[in-house]
């Protein structure tokens, strides 16, 4: 290929689109529970197959143990006392036998497919192939891969990066697998260099939370443990699909049920998870007898919630049942939120919520039993619209309204998503660190850090789209994949000068590529890591705020993997080089001297290496949970928002992203979603039943989504209409084969996260 037509290859022109499906999906009854046998057989079924009965068992007794290996799915936290032997779930059982399969993608198997042939393949495939077990390269117009050493890489990395005009010309990409080792020394590498272009999966995910958090309470993290959900009068799970997402928390909710606690379920689609839950690990869950969930199921229209929790905010106003005590203490503003509650017009709030007046007065009747423990659950459901940040703080106003903040069984909890994507964040990986973060690394490492903010996840695309030379390096992740507007970020990815991926999977970011590309293939975390100074673990923050230690104990997939901390320590010494402070190799010697800087600079860690090797880890401080405000009025405030929410043109619908029960995120481990009654098929739409009777479009017929911004239009044809149980105006898609459709500049408010549950489209049946 000539660097010219370099600028357009395939997936540009098509729009990044995925490669079709030959036959229709096998479509079946939805479940109305989740886990039990099945997932049981489901997780020995996918383990055996890719691991093998000796490797996938080992694996698997390790796996959340405390002196085994952090999951590498999600970001539930582990109970604090008895561990079961068998603490994973089958989606986290996925996650190992992923990362574990003994098979592997060697230079023969790039020998063999050019990038062009890798291409034409699915998602599903890729994460098929196994493992990267060498460093590979694609030169500057080759078709293929082709290996290279660790030495040539690092010194081709370290080139480029001295090679550009300015450090911001460089982007550094975070996804939230690495480990808190890891990502720290990442984050110290580009400040080194002179950037803070640290764009992070965070962005995408739950920085809608944190910035509605911080400003409300001053914390942008979960305030609740696992006891808190255990003694709930009520939980309120809104907008998350635990039964697939965070499958351990199922277990919570069952025993909050068990305490006579109540579960609240608000989501447009039924999902089995917060119906029933099955536990694997008891005897009745293995007989097949499931406890019911959730005691109330209110169906929002999608980005109907503000109007919802508005009309219980009315409500409860209404009742009198303010915390006068705690809000006259604690908390400021509340007369403008009351105003805005009470002049809220009924009709307004049920048209745009599509919840009765009957159905949020029974709400109130719940949240307000007991001694009105609520814990409010929420992830993505809530984050990726537009009014996200004023749909979480309006989370934040019923919470700070009853008191339900920093006292036993009530408090906030946004479940994070990937299982260190907390701990990122609080070792440095963000695009705009506070001053304090800044002075104190300049003391330490004697330099000066660039203060001007860096690109997020948006601007980094836009960035690459627009200024063509730049180089984009990742940790982990798939962001071609993961981002919106899937062609537009093909072009961002194809006009940088290099491309470089620290990964374990092959998948379809190596093959989007800049002039030249880099995978740089690192151990995985259930395997062992041997330093210098003898064998090494990481450390890992779940959602809770719990560091705790993850020691990989599998037999590396290949002697040619390093360890993400000695990649990036590798690049840093290619690039910056030691330093009078700084010595980057020797620091991977033993990451207990890793961690000692960490503690150094981070707040909340000391003394890191004697505590995290206590079994379970401990909690870094958590000032909202001890009602200590960190805001600008160093109280706890409430927010004051009109009801907005996205209002499409007539004959459209809102389409929201979602995932099956089969993928981690970009990695697709199988085409079923058991749950949803889906085998075999992904470029599915789901529809309500009038919306697809009112466009001539029967049941698993073929249709072409068109979605509608400012800029345009983008098309995505042949998927395969599903009537689902839903409301009228609502549907949904897999993420990523619907990411054409996203628009790069529709995004949320303050957060700037893609508006990934928030498009609106037209539907018709394929020509
Ligand atoms: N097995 C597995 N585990 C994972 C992941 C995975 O892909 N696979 N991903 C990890 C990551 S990074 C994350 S962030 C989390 C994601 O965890 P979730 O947020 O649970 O993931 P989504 O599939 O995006 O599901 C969003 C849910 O929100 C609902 N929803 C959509 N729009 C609205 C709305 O407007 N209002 C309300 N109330 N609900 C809405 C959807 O119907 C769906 O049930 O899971 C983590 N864990
Ligand atoms: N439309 C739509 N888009 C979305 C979302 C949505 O709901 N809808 N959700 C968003 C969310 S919440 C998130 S978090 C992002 C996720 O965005 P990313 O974090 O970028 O994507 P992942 O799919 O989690 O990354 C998978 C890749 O990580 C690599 N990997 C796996 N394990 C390791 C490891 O241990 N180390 C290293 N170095 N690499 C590893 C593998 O090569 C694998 O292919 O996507 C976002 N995109
Ligand atoms: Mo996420």
């Amino acid at each position: 290929m000539a660097s010219d037509d370099h600028q357009t290859s395939p997936v540009s022109e098509s729009g990044g689109e995925l490669p079709h499906e030959d036959s229709p999906p096998k479509v079946g009854k939805p479940k109305t529970s989740a886990a039990g046998v099945a997932a049981v057989a489901s997780s020995m079924n996918h383990i055996m197959r890719t691991a093998g009965p000796v490797r996938g068992t080992k694996a698997l007794l390790e796996l959340n143990q405390k002196d085994g290996f952090d999951c590498p799915s999600c970001a539930w936290p582990d109970p604090d006392d008895h561990r079961a032997q068998t603490e994973f779930c089958e989606n986290g059982a996925k996650a190992v036998a992923s990362e574990a399969t003994t098979r592997q993608v060697t230079r023969d198997f790039f020998r063999k497919h050019s990038v062009a042939d890798l291409l034409e393949q699915s998602d599903y495939w890729h994460d098929q192939q196994g493992r990267l077990t060498e460093p590979m390269v694609l030169r500057e117009g080759k078709s293929h891969y082709e290996a290279i050493t660790w030495d040539d890489a690092f010194e081709l990395l370290g080139h480029e990066l001295n090679a550009l005009k300015s450090p911001d010309d460089a982007i550094f990409y975070t996804s939230g697998r690495a480990s808190n080792e890891a990502a720290f020394l990442y984050q110290l590498f580009a400040r080194h260099f002179g950037t803070n272009n640290l764009p992070d999966c965070s962005n995408m995910c739950h920085e809608s939370s944190g910035t509605a958090m911080s400003q409300a309470v001053g914390v942008g993290k979960g305030t609740v443990t696992l006891d808190d959900l255990h003694e709930a009068d009520t939980i309120i799970c809104i907008g998350q699909n635990p039964g697939t997402n965070h499958p351990r928390m199922l277990a919570s909710l069952e025993t909050c049920v068990e305490n006579g606690g109540q579960i609240i379920a608000i989501n447009p689609l039924k999902e089995a998870g917060l119906m029933g839950f099955a536990h694997p690990q008891k005897l009745s869950g293995m007989l097949g007898r499931s406890t019911s969930l959730s005691s109330q199921y209110l169906q929002v229209k999608v980005n109907g919630d503000l109007a919802l929790l508005r009309g219980l905010g009315k409500e409860l106003f209404e009742r009198g049942a303010v915390d006068e005590e705690f809000v006259a203490t604690h908390t400021q503003g509340i007369d403008a939120y009351r105003a805005r509650c009470e002049a809220a017009d009924w009709q307004d709030i049920t048209a745009k919520s599509g919840i009765s007046k009957e159905a949020i007065q029974q709400l109130a009747d719940t949240v307000l039993r007991g001694e009105r423990k609520l814990v409010t659950c929420w992830a993505m459901g809530l984050t990726q619209h537009r009014n996200a940040v004023a749909t979480i703080r309006e989370v934040c106003n019923l919470h700070l309204m009853l008191g339900a903040i920093g006292r036993p069984g009530a408090g906030l909890c946004p479940v994070r998503g990937h299982s260190n994507v907390q701990g990122d964040r609080t070792v440095g990986v963000f695009e705009k660190m506070p001053d304090w973060f800044h002075d104190a690394i300049d003391q330490e490492f004697n330099i000066t850090s660039p203060r001007k903010h860096g690109y997020d996840t948006v601007q980094a695309i836009l960035a690459m789209h627009r200024e063509p030379g730049k180089v984009f390096v990742a940790l982990g992740g798939n962001f071609l994949q993961a981002t919106p507007d899937t062609g537009f970020t093909a072009k961002a990815l194809q006009n940088c000068s290099l491309t470089c991926h620290i990964s374990t999977k092959l998948n379809r970011s190596h093959l989007v590529h800049g002039k030249t590309a880099l995978i740089l293939p690192c151990l995985g975390r259930s395997e062992h890591d041997e330093q210098n100074t003898g064998p090494q673990f990481v450390t890992c923050e779940n959602s809770m705020g719990i560091v705790h230690m993850s020691r990989g104990k599998l037999t590396p997939t290949s002697p040619d993997c390093l360890s993400e901390p000695d990649i990036i320590a590798r690049m840093a010494a290619a690039t910056v080089g030691k330093t009078e402070k700084l010595d980057w190799r020797w620091l991977i010697g033993d990451y207990d001297r890793i961690r000692n800087l960490i503690e150094k600079i981070i707040p909340g860690f000391t003394p890191f290496n004697k505590q995290v090797r206590n079994p379970g880890g401990f909690y870094l401080p958590n000032n909202a949970k001890e009602r200590i405000w960190k805001t600008a009025s160093g109280k706890a405030e409430f927010s004051d928002t009109e009801l907005e929410q996205i209002q499409p043109a007539e004959d459209r619908l809102i389409l929201q992203t979602l995932r099956s029960h089969d993928q981690y995120n970009t990695t697709i481990y199988g085409m079923n979603d058991r749950y949803r009654g889906i085998g075999m098929g992904r470029r599915i739409i789901f529809l309500n039943p009038d919306d697809m009777k009112s466009r001539g479009i029967s049941p698993v017929s073929l249709v072409d989504i068109t979605s509608h911004w400012e800029d345009g239009e983008r098309k995505a044809e042949e998927f395969y209409a599903i009537p689902y149980d839903m409301p009228v105006g609502s549907a949904a898609a897999y993420f990523p084969e619907a990411n054409v459709l996203i628009p790069v500049g529709s995004t949320a408010l303050e957060s700037n996260t893609p508006t990934s549950k928030s498009i609106e489209v037209s539907v018709q049946p394929s020509s």
